[in-house]
């Protein structure tokens, strides 16, 4: 999962930390070769304020330090490898924003007021840089469980989002989910706009031995959630899970911004609380799943990891930076 990401993470860290350890003219060389490639520009500003900065702190400094295994990271030595990430988070579909953010945020955590003295390069980096995406990726979340027990029941949970990004089976995921949380569901199919919408849902609601309120195709699909919010209420069932149709084509995790766009529009329309990603397990880059939380300002709430029942996991930021920055 995200291991696009996750290998222009670990490449900055070490970029970084070559830079730090520093002085080294084949470390320097290397970086600028690299960021040649893209922005020649940049590149060489980064170089003069590199050597503006070297020789302001003074290499008899630097030495002193070096010898009691301590580095100092300067603004000019982390312009090189923070330009470099952010092009590749842009390559791995990062918005640009988000990208500007976590790049800010590293630099920030880095570098400080002045210069800082760090003990341990390694762990102020990967610090840094978990510090910054998790800041990023944590915006608005809240306790998903809490807030089901809390509300008042039915809770009415509805699923929007373009055609086939996985709202049918994220529902029945979902289901799943709540029963062994110990919540009953009710499923009710609001996709009255698609032929064979009522089938599908109702496999779902007989493998997973739901009740499933639907209505002729064409119908209304807030009369459809409606009959379900009261089926539950005569009922006692806790939740009710409802399903729309899509509209515009197909975008889910695997279209990158697009799917940060799409999250938007539909945040627009109808104010979501929170975010289903799916599709993760066939998304390698992980650029909408860092991007969406921090363009819209509303959490991801749950991740689809596959095709299955199972396939669904609760959003944990930290689980996420962790798997991320886990060196293997
Ligand atoms: N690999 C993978 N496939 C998924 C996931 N969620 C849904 N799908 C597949 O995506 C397709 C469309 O899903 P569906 O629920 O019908 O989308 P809907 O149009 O939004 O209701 C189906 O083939 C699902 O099996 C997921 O998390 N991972
Ligand atoms: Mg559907």
């Amino acid at each position: 999962m995200f291991d696009g990401l996750k290998e222009k993470l670990g490449r900055f860290q070490e970029d970084v930390e070559a830079e730090a350890a520093d002085g080294d003219a084949d470390d320097d060389g290397g970086t600028e070769a690299e960021t040649a490639d893209t922005d020649p520009d940049a590149t060489a500003d980064a170089a003069d304020e590199e050597t503006a900065a070297d020789e302001d702190l003074g290499l008899a400094k630097k030495a002193a330090l070096a010898a009691t295994g301590r580095t100092v990271i300067t603004e000019a030595e982390l312009e090189g490898p923070l330009e470099q990430l952010k092009l590749e988070l842009l390559q791995g579909d990062v918005e640009m924003e988000v990208a500007d953010e976590i790049t800010g945020r590293i630099r920030e955590r880095l570098v400080g007021d002045t210069r800082k003295q760090v003990e341990s390069g390694e762990q102020v980096v990967q610090r840094a840089i978990a510090d910054a995406l998790r800041e990023v990726i944590a915006v608005g979340q809240f306790d998903f469980e809490k807030r089901v027990a809390e509300t008042e029941t039915p809770v009415v949970m509805v699923f929007t989002g373009v055609n086939g990004v996985g709202k049918t089976t994220s529902i029945a995921k979902l289901s799943r989910w709540l029963e062994r949380r110990g919540y009953s569901s009710v499923l009710a199919n609001g996709d009255t706009y698609r032929a064979g919408a009522n089938e599908q849902i109702e496999e779902h609601a007989d493998a997973l031995d739901r009740k499933i309120i639907t209505h002729e195709q064409g119908g209304d699909p807030a009369a459809v959630i409606y009959d379900a919010v009261e089926y539950a209420e005569a009922n006692d069932v806790d939740v009710v899970l409802g399903d729309t149709a899509g509209r515009l084509h197909t975008a889910d995790a695997t279209a990158g911004q697009d799917a940060t766009n799409r999250a938007e529009e539909f945040d627009d329309a109808a104010e979501v609380d929170g975010a289903v990603l799916t599709k993760v397990d066939a998304d390698s880059q992980g650029g909408a799943a860092i991007s969406i939380a921090h363009v819209t300002g509303k959490p991801i709430l749950f991740l689809g990891t596959g095709e299955e029942y199972d396939d669904l996991e609760r959003f944990d930021p930290d689980i996420i930076v962790d798997r991320l920055l886990d060196e293997e």
